[in-house]
């Protein structure tokens, strides 16, 4: 008999991971940017390389765009692509990080004319929702200062209230706005949407269409992430996720390869908060992959986290519950750690097969001739444009 027991799989069918379209362009470091073979041209080539994530998993069945990135004449015709490949379009990204004028700031910006431009960016990207069908609009600023003194940063925390408000207005019935956080970078003094806190004051302030997207990368090390997801579920403000790992700073690489006890401690608490296939919480991957083969890193990626929901759906509660009551420290412990030390890759790999997908999707995709096709079709790929 499976580890797996049915209430676990039925979890774990339901669980679905949003892919981001930048993901399977080239990025790199303010070093160099390494081209790889078979590097998408367009919107329409990385849509096409996301749904062989999906297609292998059945883990990934949407896309998030970034905008002007993933800009097209028609998304209307882009919606049909995606579906037509078994994938729907996403979470919209806004990109208020790379025009000289904003310098200075966005959102936050001095200069109404700045304002304008960047608010009238988000209202083009709710257009943009319409067309595709995407619930969320994500806003991640890089506005901030470098030294003390610079800004005047209490006027930007009103000033950013003002413009999100006019966001907001135009948001539609189901759409939403999560606002992410990031605690530095590319401001190195103070940034105006620095933690969870901030984000949180933010879209309270706006109301019940307005959450919090919590990137896993945006923390200062040694940051009790399972703790703010907690206290966002508990306050029903988490919306969404932007999963990847780090060893440094905002690295941007394959969730659960620096750190998967974190990542089974996140995922943990999710479940804990009701948050696992809850359609409030959107999971999505934030990542980039600067030296590895882009379709096959977000394949390991989303197995990393199909496989630590797994082994933290197989946390004993019962049992936990009884060792917390008792004040019995250690069994407490071991009840969380026998869960997280147990191995599912067999269990997985046979759930697979048993619902028609390979038990190895990695190896699948790899045999499938995918990458020579591509390597050989396309030539002179787009970099994703990554400036933060
Ligand atoms: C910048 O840090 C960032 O990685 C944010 O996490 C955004 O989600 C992403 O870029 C795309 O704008
Ligand atoms: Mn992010
Ligand atoms: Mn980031």
């Amino acid at each position: 008999m499976s580890i797996l027991r049915d209430d676990v799989l039925a979890e774990l069918e339901a669980q679905a991971i949003e892919l981001p379209s930048w993901a399977f362009g080239n990025s790199g470091t303010r070093f160099k940017v390494f081209g790889t073979a078979g590097t998408p041209r367009d919107p329409y080539e990385k849509i096409a390389d996301a749904a062989q994530v999906n297609r292998y998993t059945a883990l990934a069945p949407t896309v998030a765009l970034h905008i002007p990135w993933d800009k097209v004449p028609d998304y209307a015709d882009l919606r049909r692509h995606a579906e037509s490949l078994g994938v729907k379009l996403g979470t919209i990204n806004s990109n208020t990080f790379q025009e000289d004028a904003y310098k200075f700031g966005s959102l936050t910006h001095e200069d109404p004319k700045v304002r304008r431009q960047a608010i009238d960016h988000h209202l083009e990207c709710i257009d943009i929702m319409d067309e595709t069908g995407s619930r969320d609009l994500k806003i991640w600023l890089a506005d901030g200062s470098n030294y003390p003194g610079q800004a005047d940063i209490r006027g930007r925390q009103d000033r950013l209230h003002e413009s999100l408000q006019e966001i907001y207005a135009r948001l539609g019935d189901e759409q939403r706005l999560v606002l992410e956080y990031k605690f530095f970078e590319p401001a190195f003094y103070h940034t105006d949407v620095p933690d969870w806190g901030t984000s949180y004051a933010q879209t309270a302030a706006l109301g019940e269409k307005a959450m919090v997207c919590l990137d896993t990368g945006h923390h200062a090390p040694g940051t009790n992430i399972e703790f703010i997801v907690m206290q966002l579920l508990r306050l029903g403000k988490l919306g969404s996720f932007d999963f990847n790992s780090r060893f440094y700073a905002d690295d941007d690489l394959i969730v659960g390869a620096a750190d998967p006890y974190q990542l089974f401690r996140i995922v943990f608490e999710v479940i804990r908060g009701g948050g696992l296939n809850n359609p409030d919480v959107a999971f999505m991957l934030d990542q980039c992959h600067n030296v590895e083969d882009k379709i096959p890193g977000q394949i390991r990626s989303v197995l990393n986290v199909q496989e630590m929901t797994a082994r933290a759906l197989l946390v004993d509660h019962e049992a936990l519950r009884a060792a917390q009551l008792s004040h019995d420290v250690l069994e407490a412990n071991r009840v969380f750690m026998d869960a997280f030390q147990t191995d599912v890759r067999p269990a997985l790999a046979e759930w697979r097969e048993s619902r028609g997908l390979p038990a190895d999707p990695m190896r699948a995709y790899l045999d499938s001739g995918y990458f020579e096709r591509i390597a050989d079709e396309r030539v002179g790929g787009v970099q994703a444009s990554w400036g933060a």
